[in-house]
């Protein structure tokens, strides 16, 4: 309804942080790319397994002096899973209590996702990824999202080892991408969800070069390997990319959608991590996912702010020199100087760099569950707390009364999605 829109815009009206002027448009016109490492964990930053590195391209990639990688980023993800990160990546909007925007809403509603701003601004816009168009109801959701072209199975070789679980495994999936990316108009847009890396890790025998962690869980003990393969399918990727010129034309983001491992594996965890216990906190921690941007004349590093999934659009979009001041997102630019640090877990939890409520109870920044608050620091927990339902409830309430329809962000055009058609998945 009309009063629940304007209750969404007087939130905004205090709630969005300015973009920092020393990043703003510093990526203007340049191609984009979005990178997704499936349930690609920050812990798996710089592990080994017996002295192996797992993952030693992502981890180059981190600590590039181009690159800006954020160590305090967290997946906010809900049932949903690789769908609710995607909602907040390109929409900057949560996932629900229950099932998937994209599945539920995906179709019928009206959004001013991330392509459609650049689609309207002259960029190509696609998406690839190696299992079914239908999966998470992408076809129809990729549209209303402004998606020029979807590169979804159908377009790709296919022979029965080329796939493990849901789709083409990554190395096969990018040497095929190529050759579309190769024909699209720049500057494009272009996002490459990956796959291979999903829970239960499988992968056969001949793409397995490192061992397996040996906790003992089996769910667990593939995870290393799986990621390892991604690894170097990104490798191979990033390789073509400066073959081919795109690296130093192109800003490139990647990041990790979900956690791999699940709470269900605590002893697990605890051993991966050389912990003796996992406490609520440590679970929370281990939600981090990794955030990089690079893009030549960045001035990389790691940034310790406390962001997540939902900060991802008014960040990219600042880099990119878009206006953002009027658009309907619930995150802020990482890259702000003034934002507020509060992240939101859908489930009402939240984290943040001096407090953090996790299940009933409360924690300080030592992971030590806070007694003896202050009437001052009460506040400041009741405020983060009231943030977190605030964001979670505006959210809903966008998503299930479908309240962008009532409202355009100037220089915007709504969304016509019959001006798209994907020839393999139209069905
Ligand atoms: C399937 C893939 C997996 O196409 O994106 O989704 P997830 O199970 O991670 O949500
Ligand atoms: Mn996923």
């Amino acid at each position: 309804s009309s009063s629940d829109l304007n209750e969404v815009l007087n939130y905004l009206k205090t709630n969005r942080a300015a973009a920092n002027v020393s990043y703003y448009g510093k990526a203007k016109g340049k191609n984009v790319f979005i990178f997704h490492l499936e349930s690609f964990q920050q812990f798996l930053i710089n592990y080994k397994v017996n002295g192996q590195e797992v993952t030693p391209n992502v981890n180059k990639f981190y600590s590039d002096s181009n690159t800006l990688s954020f160590d305090n980023f967290f997946n906010q993800v809900g049932q949903g899973k690789t769908s609710d990160a995607e909602t907040m990546l390109e929409n900057s909007l949560f996932g629900l209590p229950s099932g998937s925007v994209m599945t539920s809403y995906g179709t019928s509603n009206t959004f001013q996702a991330l392509p459609a701003m650049l689609d309207q601004k002259g960029y190509s816009t696609a998406a690839f990824h190696g299992d079914v168009g239908s999966f998470w109801n992408r076809n129809n959701t990729y549209k209303s999202w402004g998606y020029q072209y979807f590169f979804n199975d159908d377009y790709y070789k296919q022979k029965t080892n080329y796939s493990v679980g849901y789709g083409l495994k990554d190395k096969i999936f990018l040497k095929q991408a190529t050759q579309y990316l190769e024909q699209l108009p720049q500057p494009f847009y272009a996002k490459l969800i990956t796959v291979t890396n999903h829970y239960p890790y499988e992968l056969d025998k001949e793409n397995q070069s490192i061992q397996k962690t040996t906790t003992g869980d089996s769910t667990v003990d593939g995870y290393v390997q799986t990621a390892h393969y991604l690894d170097q399918a990104f490798g191979e990727f990033i390789s073509y990319l400066k073959k081919s010129g795109l690296y130093d034309n192109s800003m490139i983001v990647v990041y990790g959608d979900h956690y791999g491992i699940s709470n269900n594996h605590k002893k697990a965890i605890a051993q991966l991590l050389g912990k003796s216990s996992i406490s609520s906190y440590d679970l929370a921690m281990f939600q981090k996912v990794p955030f990089m941007i690079h893009s030549n004349g960045l001035k990389g590093g790691v940034n310790h702010t406390y962001g997540g999934e939902i900060d991802v659009m008014p960040t990219l979009m600042d880099l990119l020199g878009l206006k953002n001041t009027d658009t309907i997102q619930l995150g802020n630019d990482l890259l702000s100087e003034n934002r507020n640090q509060t992240v939101a877990f859908r489930n009402g939890d939240f984290v943040s760099p001096t407090y953090s409520k996790i299940g009933s109870k409360v924690y300080d920044s030592n992971g030590q569950v806070a007694s003896n608050l202050t009437t001052e620091q009460k506040k400041s927990v009741d405020g983060m707390q009231a943030r977190t339902n605030k964001v979670l409830s505006l959210s809903d309430k966008i998503v299930t009364g479908d309240l962008l329809r009532f409202y355009t962000p100037s220089g915007f055009k709504k969304v016509d999605k019959r001006q798209y058609s994907y020839k393999y998945s139209d069905g």
